[in-house]
């Protein structure tokens, strides 16, 4: 699915803003034709989460509307119309002059409708979206799981099945934007290296009556190549050959641009991407980019802001990815559903390895499978479409800590990784695994990724019993796969200001010494191909007993000021040289004197 763009045969309105909004609890809107505009409401600004804004309605997760007035210019007659919604969480209705158009499942993902015969040229125009908040069983991510299913006894408020707040709302931008009638409608990259060649192969498809061929350009800065290739059935497949190939990694995230053009008898639209060559790989055990071992450093992050909430904020990105940078990261995972895509273009430009999560946290088999099924396969197919152009994404996750004890999860699993590999065979497809050697489906997949808590949930306060069984674990792991593992979360809460010497849980002491002392058994294993420390930064959640109204295992606090163990974090991870970081690490204990935190 392509990002819509500006050039000569494309534009695009931007309705981020205010909206107007009403509550509809009694949900009665459809009832009483609100599609066609309502004469009382409040505002809302676009994007963002309702739940952050208000504060009567901080808990509400029911229906509410959106409405927009916007304007298109006479200019734009005969061309195609389309709306395009970024994110809306969690369900979403749309609605053009009070005609609907169409809807759409699922509060992570873009969706698009061809609106161009509701629209008025050179008149005003009303947009209506209804967003439906309301947590379910049978929705992905689940809520309100029915008392019988429920894997352990951890109530909260809202009655989630997951760690972090259901926040609701329009949450990344509103487009309406045009194209030729004939155009462009996707384009596919895939890249392989041989010896010092780049190869890229391209696919691209068009949509319209008058397409013909398409001339293709891949430009770098020393080098550019260009093709004429023709259409049949409205897809034209190529194949670039790049001699002294700059590949993409961390250290060097360089871009290719792809420039497409669209001719009938004469150009008719034109389409550019931003790629990177490169490849990722597991080979006996190990895992390679570009031929070379990687080892991953990071984090588990979430898209959560104080007043924004969920909603894109592009200043937060820009700070994410400086703070990263500071601390010597290479590689981030969008726990627990996709980022926005202006965070995934910013990884290709900044050099981050992505391991790329679909919305399946919390999942739990039994009544409602089917139905959670067929959405992680939607989701799945809209996220590998949106993001398989990105060089950063080098790993599809299908979900995070399944309670997958249950027989029919074996060929849940099996199902899902078979599709994300038929969309994709160039990446890897993972499952974030908490059962560990007891998971019964991780011998599906290409690469096994592992979050644990020895020394927080279970082993309070004993850093030293903690480190024993994981690394026992972790062995055993090992010794039944021969897989490459990557620890996707580690880590322990810290109120930001609370310190205790010797180390004591909930302290920044403890925080630090926990991950310095899990990193030292990661690093004493040549299987451990990552580590991720859960969490980036502190994150909202729904109330309960464990929480202060944070979940605090953020290495920086939810306005990002560092704890204790940021500072670790970056005297062990910014000791290498740079242009070789991303190649193994020396073992920690060769970087750090003990118990030396700062
Ligand atoms: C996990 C979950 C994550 C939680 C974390 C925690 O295993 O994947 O969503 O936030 O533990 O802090 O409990």
């Amino acid at each position: 699915m392509l990002y819509p763009q500006t050039n000569e045969f494309r534009d695009k309105l931007d309705l981020s803003g205010f909206f107007g909004f009403k509550l509809d609890v009694d949900k009665v809107g459809e009832k009483e034709g609100w599609e066609k505009g309502v004469e009382e409401y409040r505002y809302i600004a676009v994007p963002g989460s309702w739940n952050e804004q208000f504060v009567d309605i901080e808990d509400y997760l029911g229906w509410a509307w959106y409405f927009k007035k916007f304007h298109l210019l006479s200019a734009r007659k005969g061309r195609l119309i389309w709306v395009r919604i970024g994110a809306a969480s969690y369900y979403a209705k749309v609605w053009i002059n009070g005609e609907y158009v169409g809807e759409h499942e699922g509060g992570d993902l873009p969706f698009q409708f061809e609106i161009s015969d509701k629209v008025k040229f050179g008149e005003e125009n009303l947009l209506v979206i209804r967003v439906d908040n309301e947590l379910s069983p049978i929705r992905v991510p689940p809520g309100a799981i029915p008392d019988e299913n429920k894997p352990r006894f951890r109530p909260r408020y809202p009655d989630v099945n997951f760690d972090f707040f259901p926040y609701g709302g329009i949450h990344r931008p509103v487009y309406i934007f045009s194209t030729p009638r004939s155009y462009i409608r996707d384009i596919t990259v895939f890249t392989d290296i041989q010896d010092d060649k780049g190869l890229v192969y391209i696919k691209i498809e068009a949509e319209g009556r008058d397409v013909e061929r398409a001339c293709v350009h891949l430009v770098g800065e020393k080098a550019g190549l260009s093709k004429e290739v023709k259409f049949q059935e409205n897809v034209a497949e190529t194949k670039f050959v790049m001699e002294n190939a700059i590949f993409w990694c961390p250290e060097n995230p360089y871009l290719y641009e792809l420039m497409v053009e669209l001719y009938s008898n004469e150009l008719i639209d034109k389409y550019s991407l931003h790629i990177g060559i490169r490849t990722v790989k597991v080979k006996k055990g190990k895992l390679y980019l570009n031929g070379k071992p990687l080892f991953l450093r990071g984090f588990g992050k979430h898209e959560d802001f104080p007043i924004i909430g969920k909603g894109l904020f592009l200043p937060m990105i820009i700070k994410d990815y400086s703070l990263m940078k500071w601390i010597g990261a290479n590689s981030f995972r969008t726990s627990h559903y996709p980022y926005s895509e202006e965070m995934m273009d910013m990884a290709d430009r900044e050099g981050f390895l992505v391991i790329d999560e679909i919305p399946a946290v919390g999942l739990f088999f039994g009544k409602g499978i089917e139905k959670r099924l067929t959405l992680c396969k939607q989701y799945l197919s809209e996220l590998i479409a949106r993001d398989k152009n990105h060089a950063s994404v080098i790993i599809w996750n299908v979900a995070n800590e399944p309670h997958s004890v249950y027989p029919e999860a074996e060929a849940f699993f099996k199902e899902l990784y078979e599709h994300a590999k038929r969309l994709d065979p160039s990446r890897l497809v993972t499952l974030v695994s908490m059962l560990g050697v007891k998971e019964k489906c991780l011998k599906y997949f290409d690469i096994i990724c592992l979050n644990r808590y020895y020394g927080w949930y279970t082993e309070p306060g004993q850093l030293d019993l903690a480190c024993q069984k994981l690394e026992k674990e972790l062995e055993a792991l090992f010794e039944l796969y021969k897989k490459p593992i990557i620890i996707t979360e580690f880590g322990a809460g810290a109120v930001a200001g609370l310190h205790n010497y010797p180390p004591k849980m909930f302290t920044e002491e403890y925080q630090a010494e926990f991950i310095r002392r899990y990193c030292e058994v990661f690093e004493s294993k040549s299987y451990i191909a990552g580590e991720h420390v859960w969490c980036f930064a502190d994150f909202k959640t729904a109330q309960e007993s464990l929480r202060v109204v944070l979940n605090r295992k953020g290495v920086f606090t939810r306005i990002r000021e560092p704890k204790l163990a940021a500072h670790l974090l970056k005297k062990m991870w910014t000791k290498y040289p740079t242009e070789e970081s991303y190649v193994r690490m020396p073992p920690v204990k060769d970087a750090l004197k003990k118990g030396d935190i700062l």
